[in-house]
């Protein structure tokens, strides 16, 4: 059903039926789509706010990307339809709209392209998509083969829709001269001044041909017909009716009528995308449309993904994790990193969190993305909701909402920049904001915790507002009262984190300061929160204490524990009591819940996260970023690399046919969630969200460097401290560090504590700090039985 190829550098999935939302996905500055193996395609690029050049039959909410998406017969796609013109038998491919089942399906996802092929009625043909590096628009090839052993007559009919473009105007036409179909419209809008910013929006879409073909239709309703998507009208004629459309929804199709000769082939390119004008369609075409030109812009492309390969290869005894973390984990870090989530106006704590990651992969990237966020800073101290990433950017959807969280990530993203980097010069920055405050990165930390600290009510525990990381908990505070005992934790634990910090720059009253701060959250946190069994998730307006053994749903909530372990507000003796509580209640055989059970209906005071559907997104689902903050903490814990590697495992898809057909995901990316309901609806448990949009790709990938293979940065050098699994023996690992390349060869041994040699010599600790950029060192590491 589902193999790894090329090293697992591709994924090969062989049927369209069985996973039939799973898809990849590509990108680059300015656009990204996501295809699913059955030819459905979303695609939306930048200008400036995300748009589309392919549009549904309808109107589309303008909305943030969304979480398992629905497909329908007239979703936009790419397909090409063969006829056998001798006997009037069709198939499309890749396997919408006629959904024939075919002799052969392969679905094939690369790093840098996705492509399949489909043997049906003695004809295979074989469909490729790539992207440019800096334009919008996709590069197709369609190559038919006639496999039969005689020879054939068919039409073959590529068929991209275009769709309901826009209310006000839309028509669409063929390009004598442009050779292709150009369809254009007005970006709806009613107020004048919305003028004056649509006015240079790419509001036509494109879909241009190499080769001339014989017919064309650019009118939906003259290809379609009566006879439906599964058998338009047109392709019952001996040619497309080469109708254009006015004020009617545009599509475009085009015929070419061929022979082959049994073994023979035939090969045609195609070009799709928006423009302003046909002036910027004329030069796309001369770039991109040629044998030449989409093999040189393939090599562009791998180059720029070849720049997001990462700072890790492992060899492990789990060959699909090592696939995983070889090829797409780094990928979809590079992603988040690369693009923002495709938005102008990224969630603070998204934004923070995604360039954590970045630190892996290019550091200097997040450093740009530290100031930019800082220099957003209110002059309380206080973090927006969003950061705007462009000129005339608003704060749209959740970041009109306040929630209170935003400043705990900014310590927990610069530990990573400065471990990875060292570059403790950043903080000396001076960064003015808006409001004409001029402080240093230092400074705007220390006011960024200072006011965590003072967000806090008479008992030391910390507002929520209308939410906190978990945005839909909407109404536990929104009458100015409620509290967030995950919060209160969360900054405990960044000021101690920030506290490192201070002391490393030698400012040990602020040091001293914050930790005395961390320690009040944490003392009030077990004050109040502490449960018998596990910390609370928080307290309503009304003072009612939930995520509780008393109550029947949201009884259990995972955040507050993991982050309990890491801000030290649980001692060993509460973790050893935590941690089988949540075994028994939370985990799943496709990962750790984010609660326990879920809700099955509102409750007015914690708000709309009790309205979702149960056991989807927060309502309960392997919420997966809350999932491996938890394997985090059991990192950092130490001592729990089993727990820790198994709830690592349970994000990945895979590997047993049964886990895939059940996730229905490739092994490709991380998704947002994996249905909960595990015990509620077993039917429906463990699907994917299919949202490669989330934060637990870079704290994933921080979890393999920094926990898994232990491989951390500390101001003077590289701490090696493995957690191998107990079934495992020996790992070998290839880490970038500041410039220099590091072969660690770890295998277990009779040592008491880790042993590490590099060249041969033994080290006094486990940890590496003389060593040069550009440099490749052999290490040996031995780890405790
Ligand atoms: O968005 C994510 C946010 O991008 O949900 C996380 C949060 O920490 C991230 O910052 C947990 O709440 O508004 C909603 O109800 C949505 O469900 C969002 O909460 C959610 C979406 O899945 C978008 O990715």
């Amino acid at each position: 059903l589902l193999y790894p190829s090329n090293n697992g550098a591709r994924y090969e999935l062989t049927s369209p039926t069985a996973m039939p939302k799973a898809g990849g996905f590509l990108w680059n500055q300015k656009m990204m789509i996501q295809i699913t193996c059955r030819g459905y395609a979303t695609a939306q690029f930048m200008q400036p706010e995300p748009a589309k050049y392919a549009y549904a039959p309808n109107i589309e909410a303008k909305t943030f990307m969304q979480p398992e998406p629905n497909y329908y017969a007239h979703h936009p796609g790419r397909f090409v339809y063969i006829k056998d013109l001798e006997t009037g038998q069709l198939f499309s491919a890749p396997y919408e709209p006629v959904r024939a089942t075919a002799d052969r399906f392969v679905f094939s996802v690369g790093k840098t392209d996705v492509a399949w092929v489909v043997e049906h009625m003695g004809i295979r043909v074989e469909m490729v998509m790539g992207l440019p590096t800096h334009d919008v628009a996709e590069l197709w090839t369609i190559k038919v083969t006639n496999i039969s052993g005689r020879s054939r007559r068919i039409s073959v009919t590529p068929y991209f829709p275009i769709g309901y473009m826009s209310w006000m105007n839309q028509f669409a036409e063929w390009s004598e001269d442009l050779v292709g179909v150009v369809a254009s419209c007005i970006t709806p809008y009613q107020k004048a001044a919305d003028y004056f910013k649509n006015k240079y929006l790419k509001d036509k879409t494109y879909f241009l041909c190499e080769t001339p073909p014989d017919s064309w239709d650019a009118n939906q309703q003259a290809f379609e017909g009566e006879g439906g998507l599964h058998n338009p009208s047109a392709l019952q004629e001996p040619k497309l009716t080469c109708r254009d459309a006015r004020y009617e929804t545009p599509t475009a199709a085009v015929q070419y009528r061929i022979e082959l000769n049994a073994g023979e082939e035939s090969e045609y390119r195609f070009l799709f995308g928006p423009a302003y004008d046909e002036a910027e369609i004329r030069t796309m075409r001369s770039r991109y449309l040629s044998k030449e030109a989409f093999l040189r812009t393939a090599d562009e492309y791998a180059a720029y993904m070849e720049r997001g390969r990462g700072c890790l290869r492992i060899e492990t005894p789990d060959k699909e994790l090592d696939n995983f973390v070889n090829n797409w984990l780094p990928r979809q870090v590079y992603y988040h990193g690369d693009v923002n989530r495709l938005t102008t106006d990224p969630q603070t704590r998204n934004y923070l969190q995604d360039n954590m990651g970045m630190n892996y992969i290019r550091p200097e990237v997040s450093r740009r993305a530290l100031i930019t966020a800082l220099s957003q800073q209110e002059a309380s101290g206080a973090m927006p909701d969003g950061i705007l990433l462009a000129e005339g950017a608003e704060l749209k959807y959740i970041n009109q909402i306040p929630h209170t969280d935003h400043c705990v990530w900014l310590p927990l993203t610069l530990e990573v920049y400065l471990s990875e980097t060292g570059d403790y010069g950043l903080l000396k920055e001076r960064i003015r904001t808006e409001n004409g405050d001029n402080f240093t990165v230092f400074e705007r930390l220390c006011r960024a915790m200072d006011f965590l600290l003072k967000l806090r009510d008479e008992r030391g525990l910390s507002y929520i507002a209308q939410g906190d990381w978990c945005d839909p908990m909407n109404m536990v505070g929104y009458r100015g009262k409620g509290v967030s005992g995950w919060l209160t934790i969360a900054t405990a634990f960044a000021l101690k984190l920030w506290a490192g910090v201070c002391e490393h720059e030698g400012a040990t009253e602020l040091a001293e300061r914050f930790r005395a701060g961390a320690d009040e959250c944490n003392a009030a946190a077990n004050k109040y929160l502490w449960d018998g069994d596990w910390f609370a998730r928080g307290i309503t307006d009304d003072n009612v204490v939930f995520g509780i053994k008393k109550d029947l749903e949201g009884r259990i909530w995972l955040n507050p524990q993991s982050f309990a372990i890491l801000s030290g507000a649980a001692s060993r003796e509460q973790v050893s009591r935590m941690l089988p509580e949540i075994d028994a209640q939370l985990d799943t055989p496709y990962g750790v819940v984010m609660f326990a059970p879920p809700f099955t209906k509102m409750r007015e005071d914690i708000g709309r996260v009790t309205q979702k559907a149960v056991g989807s997104a927060e309502n309960g689902a392997v919420y997966n970023h809350a999932s491996v903050f938890y394997v985090h903490s059991l990192y950092r814990l130490g001592g729990q690399q089993d727990r820790a590697y198994k709830h690592l495992r349970q994000l990945i898809p895979g590997p047993s046919e049964a886990d895939y057909r059940q996730r229905g995901q490739l092994p490709i990316f991380l998704p947002n969630y994996y249905r909960g309901g595990w015990h509620q609806f077993p039917r429906t448990a463990g699907r994917s969200s299919q949202l490669f949009n989330t934060g637990t790709s870079s704290w994933a990938y921080r979890c393999v460097i920094e926990g898994l293979c232990g491989l951390r940065g500390e101001a003077d050098g590289l701490v090696v401290r493995p957690q191998l699994p107990s079934g495992w023996d020996a790992i070998k690992v290839t880490r970038e560090f500041r410039g220099a390349t590091f072969r660690l060869d770890v295998r277990r041994a009779d040592v008491q504590d880790v042993v590490v040699s590099v060249g041969g010599k033994t080290l006094p600790q486990p940890k590496i700090t003389e060593f040069k950029a550009g440099e490749t060192y052999q290490v040996s590491v031995l780890v405790p039985q």
